[in-house]
């Protein structure tokens, strides 16, 4: 059978050689490669910023890949990007209503954006065509490619929590959103809880109907909503972690061990992460526990993220200031208890690190999914395997059930969990290990493209 062809859409494309294109993570690597085999599109952002808003993208031809880019003008970043995007849906659907900031002009200028991007990859389009749309920025596309009169079908992936009614309905714009998200032939959500929320809303709301199948219908619509958890690629991953580059930082970190176990942290610094909570914790251990005192390493690299972002920058500062503190009450002479590293390192390196880490701490407040969590568990060595301690928040913790899982918000207890994973038993360490590694094979990258892609083809195109 004939391959459909792959329209993606994303706000960034990833780029198409560099050092960022060597550094590219599971997703993109997972969507390059469902491009790849159809052959298709890459539609986005540039990245760029330009003076003119213009309604022709840029085309680059890879292989059977066309990317297609578009810029932004400074006042389409500024109300789409870092105003919308950034700090109203991100905050929000992460349940952070008190970050959140409603803003009728970011809104307009959202709408426009879409609208404007919608209007430039319609003539890209063909009959046939399977258009798959990522994450918050672009939920209106489909609305605007149907008003133009688009048949093709059409498929969106939330890459982050759906919120509770309760909590989403703060939104001046909650009913035009999901009105939006109606317009796709389908609608994919990382978990069944995120799933629940949204078929919650479309009932109570908005008065549709929706059943176990995955049917929904509302407003004279039929779609299909579904959760299929997105994935790595664990082999990939686990070969990595034991390839020359990563080794060498390992062994470069472990040198300076001194036999000490190491803790290890992984994220962007987003507030999202919750990285103030995990360091108070460390320090609840390091005061209620003295036996760890000089026995473990607590590494924390958080490479900046929306350093414009005056949130982001409050963080920063906050984070800055616990870590000061933490190392000056608890340092030794010759001991640092905490190594916090405000910058990114290569994929490879932090394989490497993960291998190396007795504990991987993952423990945010609120996540979509935390691939990090699943590539801890790939990178590690199946003889004397790590201890992943994970948020119960994080979209993975649903079926990551060898990992010591806490709530993150609890210190207390993520203090105690540290301790239980810094002094458990080899075999018990191996039998959560190779749990929670058949639950990462079986929840790849490949399934999660997969799953998604065969229910767009199956689903009805729209009457
Ligand atoms: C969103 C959702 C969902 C991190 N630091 C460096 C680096 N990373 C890589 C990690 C991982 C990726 O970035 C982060 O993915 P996460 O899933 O952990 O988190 P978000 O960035 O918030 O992603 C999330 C995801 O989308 C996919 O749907 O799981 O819930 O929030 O791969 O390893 N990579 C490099 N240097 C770093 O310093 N090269």
């Amino acid at each position: 059978m004939r391959l459909k062809r792959l329209v993606v859409v994303s706000n960034r494309v990833t780029p198409l050689s560099g050092r960022k294109a060597a550094s590219a993570g599971g997703l993109a690597v997972g969507l390059l490669s469902a491009l790849r085999e159809s052959g298709g599109i890459w539609f986005g952002w540039s990245g760029e910023l330009h003076r003119h808003a213009s309604h022709e993208p840029k085309l680059f031809r890879s292989g059977r890949i066309t990317y297609a880019l578009i810029d932004l003008t400074e006042e389409e970043f500024e109300g789409y990007y870092a105003g919308l995007a950034n700090r109203t849906l991100w905050p929000l659907f992460h349940y952070r209503l008190d970050l959140a900031v409603y803003d009728h002009e970011w809104y307009a200028v959202y709408r426009r954006v879409n609208q404007r991007f919608a209007e430039a990859l319609f003539p890209l389009l063909r009959e046939g065509d399977l258009v798959w749309v990522h994450d918050y920025h672009l939920i209106p596309i489909a609305s605007e490619l149907r008003r133009l009169g688009a048949k093709v079908r059409l498929g969106f992936f939330l890459h982050i929590p759906f919120p509770a009614p309760e909590v989403y309905l703060t939104l001046p714009w909650h009913r035009q959103l999901v009105v939006d998200l109606c317009a796709y032939d389908l609608v994919g959500f990382q978990t069944a809880t995120d799933l629940r929320q949204f078929r919650a809303y479309i009932e109570l709301e908005l008065g549709g109907r929706t059943d176990n199948k995955g049917r929904v219908r509302v407003l004279g619509r039929r779609l299909r909503a579904i959760a299929v958890p997105i994935g790595i690629e664990p082999e990939d991953v686990a070969q990595m972690a034991v390839s020359g580059d990563a080794r060498r930082q390992a062994q470069r970190v472990a040198a300076t061990l001194s036999g000490r176990h190491l803790v290890i942290g992984v994220d962007r610094l987003d507030y999202t992460k919750g990285i103030p909570e995990r360091l108070r914790a460390f320090e609840l251990l390091l005061r209620d526990y003295p036996a760890h005192r000089q026995r473990v390493t607590f590494m924390q690299i958080s490479a900046p993220s929306r350093e414009d972002v005056p949130e982001y920058m409050e963080l920063r500062q906050s984070v800055e200031l616990l870590s000061g503190h933490i190392n000056g009450v608890y340092s030794e002479a010759d001991w640092i208890p905490l190594r916090y590293i405000n910058r990114g390192f290569t994929r490879r390196a932090l394989t490497g690190f993960f291998r190396l880490g007795r504990i991987g701490l993952v423990t945010p407040l609120r996540d979509g999914m935390n691939l990090v969590a699943l590539e801890y568990v790939a990178a590690q060595d199946a003889e004397d395997p790590g201890v992943l301690l994970l948020s119960r928040f994080a979209g993975c913790a649903a079926y990551m059930d060898g990992a010591l899982i806490v709530n993150p918000y609890d210190i207390h207890q993520v203090a105690e969990t540290l301790h239980t994973g810094l002094t458990m038993s080899l075999e018990e360490r191996v039998e959560r290990w190779q749990r929670m590694m058949a639950a990462v094979r079986e929840h790849d990258v490949r399934r999660w493209k997969q799953s998604f892609l065969d229910c767009l083809e199956q689903a009805g195109s729209r009457g």
